[in-house]
């Protein structure tokens, strides 16, 4: 049986980055327009006044520093605190599809292949712009890829989801060698009124090629030796947008209708499930924790990561062991593991192996063991 590979990977990052003190400034004028325009009320003990988010906070609780974004100027109008993004007429290409064309020419580049060579395109992502025709076709179409493509969602681990999906694709024959793609425009669904959340996502696409090692012709190449799948229900990650929204038009325009979440019972539920998953998928395959080069793990809190990464090691995790890039991006959902490994892998030799890890919504996991061929 041959093994399947990663052949190529590719990021698209926005050119525009919001820092910190940027965001903060923001929120605060509009806080503070806020409360003085519901003075009575607040003074009045009918409403609440709101408090000032703080840039010290969310470095501290996150290790986010700053993020990238589609659009600036609409996100940082303390009047809209939303991305002002125009829809665009039928004819032109969707804002997914443009930024996944371009990781995925720098994937498809990397990995030597031509449209021709792609059999399928699989686009894995928190959120999609429309339900249908599938951003995936449309991508299909603007690269020149013959085959089919689709749409799927797991959250935070639709990355992950989406390499044991295309690496049975390849394995049952179905594709010689697919495309995944993370457009990741968090933005969008990010409520930047609330002060819990407000500096989480950051938006940005990353790409993967998957084939099989008999058609890789890339320089660097990554076995995907072991895929670990696993969903639990859990509320405490949820968004309530939807096509039956309009159907209780009492509930259009509320805040669940974005990303909500419960973080501290996030943090405590999914940092031990995760560690566990990972360890029983080495133990299972006889690699001990200390045979691993690298852990790409998902980019949503620094406090999280490193907890992760001393639990599966049992010691503490250097920037080499676990690198960190949601410092620059903030949490990108399924694209942040990609970020990592896209980043940083090119230190591994031959024999090296590493986990590529998704974790969130669902709640979801996702664990890859991979090996540098
Ligand atoms: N500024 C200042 N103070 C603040 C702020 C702020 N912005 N926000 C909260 N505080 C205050 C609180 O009021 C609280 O004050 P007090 O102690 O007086 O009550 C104090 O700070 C502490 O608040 P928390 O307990 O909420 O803070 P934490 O230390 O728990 O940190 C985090 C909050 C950073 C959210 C943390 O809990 C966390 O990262 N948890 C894990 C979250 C996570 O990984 N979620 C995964 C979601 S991603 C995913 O699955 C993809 C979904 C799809 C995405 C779609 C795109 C949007």
């Amino acid at each position: 049986m041959p093994e399947i590979v990663i052949s190529g990977t590719g990021l698209y990052t926005p050119p525009d980055s919001i820092s910190n003190e940027e965001l903060v400034s923001a929120y605060n004028d509009y806080v503070a327009h806020y409360n003085v325009q519901h003075a009575g009320a607040i003074s009045a003990g009918k409403t609440t006044a709101l408090q000032p988010s703080s840039e010290e906070f969310i470095e501290k609780a996150s290790g986010i520093k700053s993020r990238y974004v589609i659009n600036k100027s609409g996100i940082l109008d303390p009047n809209r605190l939303a991305p002002l993004l125009p829809e665009r007429p039928n004819k032109a290409q969707s804002i997914q599809c443009e930024i996944a064309v371009a990781a995925a020419r720098e994937a498809m580049q990397q990995a030597g292949k031509r449209a021709q060579d792609i059999g399928a395109v699989i686009v894995a992502a928190s959120n999609m712009q429309r339900p249908y025709p599938a951003i995936a076709v449309e991508i299909q179409d603007a690269l020149g890829i013959n085959g089919f493509g689709f749409d799927m969602n797991v959250a935070c681990s639709s990355a992950t989801f989406g390499i044991q999906n295309a690496r049975d694709a390849v394995f049952a024959g179905s594709a010689g060698a697919v495309l995944i793609l993370n457009p990741e425009i968090c933005s969008g669904h990010l409520n930047f009124r609330d002060r819990d959340s407000h500096f989480i996502f950051g938006d940005v696409c990353t790409a993967l090629v998957v084939e099989s090692v008999e058609t890789a012709k890339a320089r660097e190449l990554f076995a995907i030796e072991d895929c670990r799948l696993q969903t639990v229900f859990s509320n405490n990650i949820r968004n309530n947008f939807g096509f039956l929204n309009r159907g209780d038009e009492s509930g259009v325009g509320a805040p669940d209708k974005l990303f909500i979440q419960e973080g501290r019972k996030v943090f405590k539920e999914v940092c031990p499930a995760v560690a566990e998953q990972i360890l029983d998928q080495l133990s299972a395959r006889d690699l001990p924790p200390s045979s691993l080069r690298r852990l790409w793990l998902h980019q949503a809190n620094l406090n999280m990561n490193q907890l992760i990464a001393r639990r599966v090691l049992g010691r503490p995790a250097s920037d080499e062991d676990a690198p960190i890039i949601l410092d620059e991006y903030a949490n990108t959902s399924s694209a942040g593991s990609i970020i990592a490994f896209h980043k940083h892998r090119g230190d591994l030799t031959s024999g090296d192996r590493g986990v590529l890890c998704s974790f969130g919504a669902g709640y979801s996991i996702g664990s890859i063991v991979l090996r540098k061929v």
